[in-house]
Parts: C-alpha cells; sequence; structure tokens
C-alpha cells in the first residue's frame, strides 16, 4: 500500500519536534515554562492556540511569535471549501498544509476550520441539487479529512448553522435549504468514519452565553448524545466587543454542554478594546474556562492586531509591532504563569500628549494637555509646552512646571501613575500679551 503524502510529512514533523526538544534540553523546563501563553495553558492540562494565516509565516516576527508563545494552530482561512475545493473533486492543499506543516514541525496541534460552512462556498456548491449537493458535502468532508486523516487534533464539522436572534432557528444555506435539519448529523457520522481520531466539532457564535440560539445548539447536542450521532466537542467562537460582551454566564453555559458530556473549546477569542478592561476581559474568558474541566483549549483569532479581522478594534493579545499587550499579561496571569517584565515583547513604557484649547478671551486663553499611557502601566510622564513670544503662563494646575526659556516641561504633581491607556491632564492659562498664536506640544516621555 502506497502512503499517503501526509504521512510521510507528519513523519518528517515528528523528527523534527524530537530535534526541537533536544535543543531545548539545556534549559530549566520550569523556568521557561511559566513564561509563555503555550507552556502556562499547559500546566492547566490545556492548549492555547491562534488563527494562523499561510501568507505570514515567512514575516519573522510572526512566525517567532506563534512560535514561541502557542501549542495550537487553526488554518484561519485554508481549509475553507473555496480555498481547498475551488473545483468541484479538485482538490487544493497548498496553503494549509503550509499551516499543518509549520505548526507540526514546531510540536503545535491543528485545528481543522472548517468542512461545512454555509460562507467562503465556491459557487459551484450552490448549483447542486439536493442528492448531488449531498455527496458533494460527504465528498468535501472525505476529501479534506482523509488528506489529514491522524494529523487533526480537532475538526469543525458544522460551523454557524443557526440563526442570530431570538429564533434559535436554522440559518438558510444550501446545506439546510435543500438537505433539512439533518445535514449536520450526516456530515458528523461521514467526518467520524473518514477520520476516527480527530474530536468532531460543532462550532458558531453567538452562542457564548445562555440565549436562544445556544439553547437551540444545546438541544442539537443533547439529541446526537442522545441517539449516538457522533460529537465530542463543542466551539465557543467568542468574538466580544461592546455590543457583544463576555457574557456574565459564559461559565454556566460551557459547563452546561460540558455536562452532555462533550468538550468544549474557546474557539476563535478576541476582544476588541485596550488597556486594562481588555485585560479584564480575558481574565474573564480565561478564568471561565478554567473553572469547566472539558473545557479543554483556548484559540485566538489570530497572532497580532495588524492583521486581525477586526484590526480596527485592536482585539488581539499583541499589538501590531508583536509587543506584549495588558491582555497578554492577563491571560499569562490567569493561566498561572508569570511574565518576565524585561522580556523583549513586553510593552513598551510609553505616552503620548494631545492639546487643546479649553477657553479663549481677548486678553488670554486656557490650555489642557491630555497624557495617555500607551499599553504598558506608567509611574511618570514629562511632556513639554513651547509658549510663543510674547505670550507667558500666568498659571498651571496638575502639573509641576520647570522653564528654559519659553519651553515649559511639565512633570506630574499627583498624577504620575497610570494604568496601561489611561489619562490624565493639565491645564495652564496664558495672558497673550497681542499673540493668540498656539503653543506647541512636544512629546510624552514615561518612565
Ligand atoms: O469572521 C470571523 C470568523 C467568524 N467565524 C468563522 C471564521 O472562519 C471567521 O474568520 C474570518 C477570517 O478571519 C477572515 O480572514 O472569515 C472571514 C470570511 O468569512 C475571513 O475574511 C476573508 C475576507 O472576507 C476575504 O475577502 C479574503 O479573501 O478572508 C479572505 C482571505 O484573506
Amino acid at each position: 500500500m502506497t502512503m499517503p503524502l501526509r504521512c510521510l510529512a507528519r513523519t518528517a514533523a515528528a523528527g523534527l519536534v524530537a530535534v526541537a526538544a533536544l535543543t531545548a534540553a539545556g534549559h530549566t523546563a520550569e523556568a521557561e515554562a511559566a513564561d509563555t501563553l503555550g507552556s502556562a495553558a499547559a500546566g492547566q492540562d490545556r492548549y492555547f492556540g491562534a488563527a494562523v494565516a499561510a501568507n505570514h509565516l515567512g514575516e519573522a516576527d510572526y512566525a517567532a511569535t506563534l512560535d514561541r508563545e502557542f501549542t495550537s494552530a487553526t488554518p484561519e482561512n485554508e481549509m475553507k471549501w473555496d480555498a481547498t475545493e475551488p473545483s468541484r473533486g479538485s482538490f487544493t492543499f497548498a496553503a494549509a498544509d503550509r499551516v499543518v506543516d509549520h505548526a507540526q514541525s514546531r510540536g503545535m496541534d491543528v485545528r481543522g476550520h472548517t468542512l461545512v460552512w454555509h460562507s467562503q462556498l465556491p459557487s459551484w456548491v450552490g448549483t447542486l441539487g439536493a442528492a448531488d449537493l449531498r455527496t458533494a458535502m460527504n465528498g468535501h468532508i472525505n476529501g479534506l479529512m482523509g488528506h489529514y486523516k491522524g494529523e487533526i487534533h480537532s475538526w469543525d464539522v458544522v460551523n454557524e448553522a443557526f440563526q442570530d436572534g431570538g429564533s434559535g432557528a436554522r440559518r438558510s444555506s444550501p446545506f439546510q435549504d435543500r438537505l433539512g435539519d439533518g445535514f449536520i448529523e450526516e456530515a458528523f457520522r461521514t467526518a467520524r468514519a473518514a477520520d476516527p481520531a480527530a474530536k468532531l466539532c460543532y462550532n458558531d457564535y453567538n452562542t457564548d452565553g445562555v440565549n436562544a440560539k445556544s439553547n437551540a445548539v444545546y438541544a442539537m447536542v443533547k439529541d446526537f448524545r442522545s441517539r449516538g450521532v457522533p460529537i465530542d466537542c463543542v466551539g465557543f467562537q467568542s468574538h466580544f466587543n461592546s455590543a457583544s460582551p463576555v457574557p456574565a454566564d459564559y461559565r454556566q453555559n460551557l459547563q452546561r454542554f460540558a455536562d452532555l458530556g462533550v468538550d468544549v473549546q474557546i474557539t476563535e477569542l478576541d476582544i476588541e478594546g485596550s488597556g486594562s478592561a481588555q485585560a479584564a476581559d480575558y481574565t474573564k474568558v480565561v478564568d471561565a474556562c478554567l473553572a469547566v474541566d472539558r473545557c479543554t483549549g483556548i484559540t485566538v483569532w489570530g497572532v497580532t492586531d495588524k492583521y486581525s479581522w477586526r484590526s480596527g478594534g485592536t482585539p488581539l493579545l499583541f499589538d501590531g509591532d508583536y509587543r506584549k499587550k495588558p491582555a497578554y499579561d492577563a491571560v499569562l496571569t490567569a493561566l498561572g504563569g508569570s511574565g518576565d517584565p524585561g522580556d523583549p515583547g513586553d510593552p513598551t513604557v510609553s505616552c503620548t500628549a494631545a492639546y487643546t484649547r479649553t477657553a479663549d478671551w481677548s486678553s488670554g486663553y486656557n490650555g489642557q494637555v491630555t497624557i495617555t499611557a500607551g499599553d504598558a502601566p506608567i509611574s511618570s510622564w514629562t511632556a513639554t509646552v513651547t509658549v510663543p513670544s510674547p505670550q507667558s503662563v500666568s498659571s498651571l494646575w496638575n502639573g509641576t512646571p520647570t522653564w528654559t526659556g519659553n519651553v515649559m516641561t511639565v512633570r506630574p504633581s499627583w498624577n504620575g501613575t497610570l494604568a496601561a491607556g489611561a489619562s490624565t491632564s493639565f491645564g495652564f492659562t496664558v495672558a497673550k500679551n497681542g499673540s493668540g498664536a498656539a503653543p506647541t506640544v512636544g512629546g510624552c516621555t514615561a518612565s
């Protein structure tokens, strides 16, 4: 019997892992263990993963951050139907293989995402009649799972099959509309036969708390369990922002699914925001997972804010320059790890200064400078304000000025300590002496 190509690749990758383990043998395992997300999570018997895009693996900082911190990889788009079977029966695995090979060579697990989903479907799928669509769906599952047989930790077999909102109804899709409710069960049965070693997950969003949608998924999983339909895990995507915050009953919801006898996984975590508020939200998520025995791991939906699908919302643990954010420290701490403040990846102590004129009258004006800490907490700051001649400053509050010519250097009075992302301001009154020109505010330095 000929060995499938992927098996050969896997054997080679296993060899690389062994070499890597030997190379690391000189270090104190325990000291290193606490310092990364992956090793801290391993200390809690969990994985810590990231969504990975093949086209960023060539970027040194991207690969270094991924390799250092994460123990699981989910191809972000490369295993989706449009990427893997763009025309019927003709499979393309090059991009997905790049992610899988990279992950395996670093000893990471791989989550497969996703086999049956209404989105990122090539147009040919939508043209099929029921019988043909059933064959195509099973053919797609067999094609992917066969290619990666024995190499995937968990597969998102069906993704996002329920509607948002209060109804708990199924979402319209070619599968739902032509095959009816039974398509999910059929997909899971086909998947079990295709790769019995893989855990089979149902994955969805807005199911993170107890609500109509999660109730509908819960009822389906309960039914599957009672009838022996093969399902091993439920994925909770966990895309959060102010409109969709971390639910108060997150842990309770994870637990009720776990009580059905399935694993639960946090599969696409990201939380828009910054600073200590974002960090606190991340802590809630990690704490919820750790409180549920069957919550086996957490995947964040990307490595860096720079490439997030919601990059404007800076929802991830590393900023665009791969610096660790307060959210990173919070996750590491919640996982029982401890960061080294001197790490090169730690956020730089920094601040910004922004000027506004808050009042103006014929002979004078009031200026205000708002100081905002960057991604790390600061204990002091310094800002410079150049006051154009012939103006003079008659008073200043919430800061301590020293003068060199017409340059005023301002340091804190009581307000030097700022949490990451937090702000304070100082103000001053200027006598115009005939000139209403604006002062120049120089950069802010922090310590
Ligand atoms: O939308 C966020 C996630 C929700 N759950 C399922 C996930 O699979 C989904 O991931 C996102 C990817 O992060 C995006 O990168 O899925 C999107 C598509 O539904 C992905 O966006 C697509 C763009 O829309 C395409 O224009 C682009 O060609 O990414 C493609 C590849 O870069």
